[in-house]
């Protein structure tokens, strides 16, 4: 439990991530990405949303930059945008997308927010999907290792923290193998393969980051919730074992061990090898473990079973044979408000991999009702802040009593955004944005999390 005057052991950011808050998806030049096209197929995003508008953090970074400065926030996780910079996914570079992309740097640092950048959070520039079909073709590999070296020349100087992928897991899986995300296939080989060649990718930039930016530390956000046998049997044991490993060893086990974990080779027949060179190249390549968390599910054995990611032999529920939930429901359906779920997710990672340092980089929740409600009770989230509450006491726990070496913590998200397939209608921000004005108000969760993390009291009058 967190005590009133007691800080969390660990740092606060905010997250964000490019084609979520951006908007301004045709300007200065910038090409179209996956997600631009996905959009436009009809029944994919609730309501019909795009992300064309978004939060305009494009025209109103300024004004962001500045709210959470009066925040008290010191650090900022954004994305940049590849098709602003590389608008048909190699060749010409475009200068208006990394000028944007220094201005928004150098507006952090002016006001004492350190960045820390993601390459790529899902905007895949469509020419690369027509032309060789993205991430399931091994020609991304360089074209990706391109990309990444014209944005660490133009900005490496701004930020000491950086990763390659936002949550492969779910770009691959959901996008490639489900058809739930763009590019919208059905395919769980292309999935794998787009596993494959998203670890090869992420090793040659890596590679080039090393070289020019030697004092600069890099990982990949990678996705996980926690499993929780379902029942005391030795079947569900293994099987939330299992369903870990599928979902964060199939990324983290090759970036540690140089290899898929066993589960995953015995049961994907279609799953490509990992050769010596490749497994040198990807081992020690990530400085810190940026996790991603934010909820839990059940796990039962059951061979036969196949799942998102193919043959699995185990299912998820996060409701119980006689109807209790796993945890609270929140506004997004896979959402179940599971913190106990957090500070054992976090000794899995460590007593697995060991990392020497682990900076949970996403975890947040959009509140039940939310988008339902009148704004004067959507700004008192008190769902929300319980959320932080609990998480980051959970959190706090597995520093001080089970020792992982967790140092940072990002609340997803500073602002509602677009959330994807559900387009506008769920709402993780700590401040709330009228999307028919782009209008923001802090919302009660903004103040509890920069209360709790900064020992100055906020004027109330924001
Ligand atoms: C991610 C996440 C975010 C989501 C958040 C809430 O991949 O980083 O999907 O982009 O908005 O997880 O669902």
């Amino acid at each position: 439990e967190i005590e009133a005057d007691q800080t969390p052991p660990f740092y606060l950011g905010m997250a964000t991530a490019a084609p979520q808050i951006e908007g301004a998806n045709a300007t200065d030049g910038r090409g179209p990405s996956i997600w631009d096209i996905y959009e436009g197929i009809p029944g994919k995003i609730e309501n019909g949303d795009t992300s064309a508008v978004a939060d305009d953090f494009y025209h109103r970074y300024l004004d962001d930059i500045g709210a959470m400065r009066l925040l008290g926030v010191k650090r900022f996780r954004m994305s940049i945008a590849w098709p602003r910079i590389l608008p048909n996914g190699d060749g010409q570079i475009n200068q208006k997308g990394l000028d944007f992309y220094s201005r928004v740097l150098e507006a952090l640092l002016v006001a004492g927010i350190e960045p820390h950048i993601t390459l790529y959070h899902w905007d895949l520039p469509q020419a690369l999907q027509d032309r060789f079909g993205g991430w399931n073709s091994a020609q991304i590999v360089p074209v990706f290792a391109q990309y990444a070296s014209v944005v660490f020349n133009a900005l490496g100087n701004y930020a000491s923290h950086w990763t390659t992928f936002n949550e492969p897991w779910t770009f691959c899986f959901l996008g490639y193998g489900q058809g739930s995300g763009a590019p919208g296939l059905n395919d769980k080989a292309q999935a794998w393969n787009c596993v494959y060649n998203v670890l090869q990718a992420h090793a040659a930039a890596v590679k080039q980051f090393r070289a020019l930016m030697p004092g600069a530390k890099i990982s990949m956000n990678l996705n996980c919730d926690w499993g929780q046998p379902l029942s005391g049997s030795q079947a569900d044991a293994d099987a939330a074992q299992r369903k870990i490993e599928f979902m964060l060893g199939a990324f983290a086990d090759p970036i540690f061990f140089g290899d898929f974990p066993a589960s995953v080779k015995q049961r994907i027949s279609y799953l490509p090898q990992i050769t010596s060179q490749m497994a040198a190249d990807l081992k020690g390549s990530i400085d810190y473990f940026a996790l991603n968390h934010y909820t839990s599910t059940y796990v039962i054995g059951q061979q036969g079973a196949v799942g998102l990611q193919g043959p699995c032999d185990y299912i998820e529920t996060q409701v119980t044979p006689d109807s209790h939930l796993i945890g609270d429901e929140a506004d997004s359906d896979w959402l179940k408000v599971t913190p106990w779920g957090f500070r054992l997710m976090l000794n899995w990672v460590n007593n697995r991999y060991h990392p020497s340092e682990i900076v949970v980089t996403e975890n947040g929740i959009s509140m039940k009702g939310e988008n339902d409600m009148p704004l004067a009770q959507a700004l008192e989230d008190t769902q929300q802040v319980n959320f932080y509450r609990d998480y980051i006491a959970a959190a706090t726990d597995a520093v001080k009593y089970d020792k992982v070496p967790m140092t940072g913590y990002f609340a997803w998200s500073l602002l509602d955004n677009f959330e994807w397939g559900s387009g506008y209608s769920k709402r993780f921000g700590v401040v709330h944005v009228d999307y028919r004005t782009q209008q923001r108000f802090y919302k009660a969760s903004a103040k509890f999390l920069t209360q709790l993390f900064n020992t100055t009291v906020l004027d109330p009058t924001f």
